[in-house]
């Protein structure tokens, strides 16, 4: 989604806006632009549609000097792709504005000030609340002022930077549900949608709380609450490291991503488990007492992460005799529903800013949920500053869009969770031990799928020429089903559904044909049987099949059926292990296909809007 960064210093501050940019990439935008006040107070400005490279290569030559300035990547929400929708957008020659999210109100603010005589000269939200800040500034003569005025009228979600062209030593930034971060430095300050884009000028950052209106100058920053009061916001320093930042040996982040499973679940679970027990302070100080009282869960995510919640649904009910929902958060947050008793709301993202998710996390605070826990893979973001209990999965940085290495941490830290449920809640111990023996061999099962890479690399070439496909599973592969659905999606283009395999006969066998693909997931577990009968179903009808199957589940490759033997695994984590052979295929098809791996076209990496 859109990307921000912003820099007041006395050094120029061209590179580091697009050094800023060109980390906030994966996000995943369609346009770019910066705007720099130089020493004479003149304001330059460039946008490009396309990408920050090419917006790179429109400054070259370009007097872009300066010492305060901002930019932006675009993810069009209101109006087309075009330059004139890009940010920055100015304001009459004097002010100058960058902006994240959706001003839902902008339709009507927009008539209000073209009767005022602003004139629009691009289709966004943003310029309305551009020219509305603009119009406050006349009334208050004081930028801060104007836009802690202007925030009162808006409607909808917002992180912004603007500043004056005739005053550029100061940025006003202000959040409301779109993060942003304050890069703290020696005589400079920064602003950032991430904390990522910022990693090169410092690792000092305090994050703005929600509906923080601040004031960045070189010297100082000053944070106002919603009421207008001065307050502190902690800071802190990131340990983040730059190490995860290029593609290495591997063509694409993605491939890298896959790659990598293994050691981000080493170290997802590294400290945190022991032989017998799961270490439960590893969801917070409080954790213990409070999981012991807990007799609901309810998951809320978006996307990928909802699969991983719709995973532990089986696992939580199995194995830690819990209750447990999931949700789609886009779908909660606007219904009235039941609040259980005693209950754990869990939030799943991996970026921790997901707008729906977020949304949903604050519905639940006022609904009287016993404690919220959120999964993430960002430290110090929304979702982890604003959750009572958190588990930090520890995949690094994911760049790819499609989540790979982001997923199946989180189904560890689901696995985790129903552990130390389970264990404050009495369940047998040798269950316990189970979980934790699965969960220790589980990178080395998980380095034994990725050796299926060049087996499914020729296997992808049959899915070139498809148009649509299938996936089945029963039991908690179902949800994998629909991850390995989703992922092919979401890269390839190929229409993708998946089915709990028993739902077949209720409708989808009537799309079945020597066109259609399907792809089965069959671990050696007690369904085996009831999903051979699936698979026969298929068969009867002509469709093709291709079934990822544990050796022992018998299935014999022959001209209507190919078997790609997923190695052998305890029942509990053979979601995660069964998830890798799908996100290769994704991947493989993809690369037939020439798609754009890792920023797929229309989708962005964190979804900060709703
Ligand atoms: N609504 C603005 C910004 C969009 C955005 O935040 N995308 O992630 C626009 O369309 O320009």
């Amino acid at each position: 989604m859109c990307g921000i960064v912003g820099a007041v210093a006395q050094r120029d501050v061209k590179d580091i806006l697009l050094e800023g940019l060109r980390r906030l990439e994966y996000r995943g935008y369609d346009s770019a632009g910066i705007a720099v006040v130089d020493k004479k107070g003149e304001l330059n400005r460039i946008r490009k549609v396309g990408n920050v490279a090419e917006l790179r290569d429109a400054c070259q030559g370009q007097d872009l000097s300066g010492a305060t300035g901002i930019a932006h990547t675009r993810w069009a929400t209101h109006g087309g792709v075009t330059e004139q929708n890009a940010h920055p957008h100015v304001s009459e020659g004097k002010l100058v504005i960058v902006h994240n999210g959706i001003i839902e109100n902008h339709a009507e603010l927009r008539q209000l000030l073209e009767s005022k005589g602003y004139t629009f000269t691009s289709d966004t939200d943003t310029e309305v609340m551009l020219h509305q800040i603009h119009e406050d500034l006349k009334q208050t003569g004081d930028l801060l002022k104007a836009v802690q005025t202007t925030v009162k009228k808006l409607h909808g979600a917002y992180g912004t930077v603007v500043y004056e062209v005739n005053n550029p030593e100061r940025l006003i930034v202000a959040r409301s549900g779109s993060p942003l971060v304050i890069g703290l430095g020696i005589g400079e300050n920064f602003v950032a949608s991430d904390q990522f884009s910022l990693q090169p000028v410092t690792n000092r950052f305090q994050y703005l709380e929600e509906g923080d209106i601040a004031e960045l100058t070189r010297e100082q920053v000053r944070v106002f609450d919603p009421t207008g009061k001065e307050v502190e916001r902690d800071q802190f320093e990131s340990d983040i490291s730059h190490e995860s930042d290029g593609k290495g040996e591997y063509r694409h982040h993605m491939l890298k991503e896959i790659h990598e499973q293994p050691t981000a679940i080493r170290n997802t679970l590294q400290d945190r488990i022991l032989e017998l027990t799961i270490v439960d302070s590893v969801f917070g100080e409080d954790a213990s007492a409070l999981l012991k009282k807990v007799e609901h869960v309810q998951i809320v995510a978006c996307g990928t992460s909802y699969h991983s919640g719709l995973v532990a649904r089986y696992w939580l009910e199995q194995y830690a005799n819990v209750s447990c929902s999931v949700e789609i958060a886009s779908e909660i947050r606007y219904r009235k529903s039941f609040v259980h008793k005693n209950a754990l709301f869990v939030t799943i993202s991996q970026s921790g800013e997901t707008a729906d998710t977020l949304a949903a996390l604050r519905l639940a605070k006022s609904q009287g949920y016993m404690t919220s826990l959120a999964i993430c893979n960002v430290p110090n973001s929304s979702l982890v500053r604003e959750s009572d209990l958190c588990f930090m999965t520890k995949a690094g940085a994911e760049i790819g869009v499609a989540s790979t290495k982001a997923f199946t941490t989180q189904l560890v830290g689901l696995l985790m969770l129903v552990a130390a449920l389970g264990q404050s809640k009495g369940i047998a111990a040798n269950v316990i031990k189970q979980i934790t023996n699965a969960l220790h061999s589980l990178p080395s099962k998980i380095e034994e799928s990725l050796a299926l890479s060049d087996e499914i690399e020729k296997l992808a070439e049959e899915f070139a020429d498809k148009q649509h496909s299938l996936f089945l599973g029963r039991g908690e592969q179902y949800p994998i089903a629909m991850e390995g659905a989703l992922k092919l999606k979401e890269i390839s283009y190929i229409h993708a559904e998946a089915y709990a395999a028993g739902e077949l006969k209720h409708g989808p066998l009537a799309l079945i044909d020597a066109d259609m693909p399907i792809i089965v997931v069959a671990p050696n577990n007690e369904l085996l049987e009831k999903l051979k009968s699936n698979v026969e179903e298929v068969r009867a009808r002509g469709g093709i099949l291709y079934v990822f199957a544990d050796k022992h589940a018998q299935f014999e490759s022959d001209e209507t059926m190919r078997v790609i033997d997923v190695p052998n695994t305890d029942d509990i984590i053979a979601p995660i292990v069964y998830t890798i052979p799908l996100q290769l295929l994704s991947y493989y098809v993809a690369i037939i296909k020439g798609t754009d791996v890792d920023q797929p076209r229309n989708l962005a990496k964190s979804v900060t809007v709703e």
